[in-house]
């Protein structure tokens, strides 16, 4: 059977990297045959959050952001992964068959790194307990942003490790990336990678002047309108990508491409993104405010979500327990 899971870490407001590079996918995912597990990654998230009541808050934003992004909970699991803290054995069991050099090449780890963070022993250990997370439920397909995928092939060598030595007691899941690489990999503000911990990132549900100033921090230069430009060196042209039809983004790509007197200023390009901004979120930004009202329902979801995903675990923990010596 299929079963499709991925997760989001609750370190912060999500972002439109979040949303093209794996909400959107597990939106449309959920009409699929097979099971379908979602879950909200506070464990992970706790390698950078001190604040205990903005982490909770941030869980249940995700939540949130998930409902009002059309995850139906009668299609889908929708869970806290602390709620299923069978992840944390699992993650020990599978720690013990994990080498260093593994870990010591994530790409996400160098690179925050890199920018200068302080890692924690979870920081450096988090593909481990995101291979817990995958292999608890026995997941088949693990639908990702590009920036993730090393970490799904991390999880593919972790359980052929314990297979090796065990037996077949873990299946090893596929990562499903989005195709296009606009999709793939979104860029924040700054052309990096959008990034909560980056401070480049736009909120999925950001409006009216909040909105207005997010868009005008992305990055332009100082070439005037008529100059003719290569659009693959407009930074506001590839957040367009992500909203518009492919007819209307040609044209608008052509424009550019063709300077002159005709040619659209950055201004005009910042004010149909948030105008397409506007249009793509509105009726989502209406059910959170729905969902904020009645906390007790999102609860609810959570809860029983949490319930189905740990019976799961607990068995796939329970069969590594037996095969490794530990029963
Ligand atoms: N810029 C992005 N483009 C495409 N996909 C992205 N994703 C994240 N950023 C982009 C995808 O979103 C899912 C959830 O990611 P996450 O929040 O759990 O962790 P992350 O990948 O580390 O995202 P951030 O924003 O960079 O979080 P922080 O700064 O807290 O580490 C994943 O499927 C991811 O690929």
């Amino acid at each position: 059977m299929t079963v499709v899971l991925s997760g989001i870490q609750s370190s912060g407001r999500l972002h439109l990297g979040n949303y093209f590079g794996a909400i959107r996918q597990h939106v449309a995912l959920q009409q699929e045959p097979g099971e379908h597990l979602y879950f909200i990654a506070d464990y992970h998230a706790l390698t950078s959050s001190r604040d205990p009541a903005e982490l909770r808050d941030n869980a249940r934003e995700v939540a949130l952001t998930y409902l009002a992004l059309g995850l139906d909970p009668a299609r889908a699991t929708l869970f806290r992964q602390s709620d299923v803290p069978e992840v944390c054995e699992l993650a020990w069991l599978l720690a013990c068959v994990t080498s260093m050099g593994l870990l010591e090449r994530a790409h996400s780890y160098k690179d925050k790194v890199a920018k200068g963070l302080k890692p924690n022993v979870g920081l450096f250990t988090y593909p481990v307990l995101m291979a817990a997370d995958i292999l608890a439920y026995g997941s088949t397909v693990v639908p990702v942003g590009k920036d993730q995928q090393q970490h799904v092939e991390m999880t593919q060598d972790i359980a052929q490790s314990f297979n090796h030595l065990y037996g077949p007691c873990l299946t090893v899941p596929q990562p499903r990336i989005p195709s296009e690489e606009h999709l793939a990999k979104v860029p924040g503000v700054d052309g990096e990678k959008m990034s909560k911990s980056y401070g480049n990132s736009i909120w999925i549900f950001e409006e009216g002047k909040l909105l207005k100033n997010a868009v005008n921090r992305i990055t332009t230069d100082s070439r005037p309108p008529e100059e003719p430009k290569d659009p693959s060196s407009v930074l506001l042209l590839r957040f367009l990508e992500l909203f518009l039809p492919a007819d209307e983004f040609a044209q608008w790509c052509e424009r550019v491409r063709a300077g002159g007197a005709g040619a659209p200023g950055y201004g005009h390009l910042k004010l149909r993104l948030i105008e397409a901004i506007e249009a793509t979120f509105g009726p989502a930004r209406a059910r959170r405010k729905h969902l904020l009202e009645n906390p007790a329902e999102v609860e609810r979801v959570l809860a029983e979500g949490g319930t189905h995903a740990r019976a799961q675990a607990r068995a796939t923990v329970d069969r590594c327990y037996r095969a490794c010596g530990l029963r």
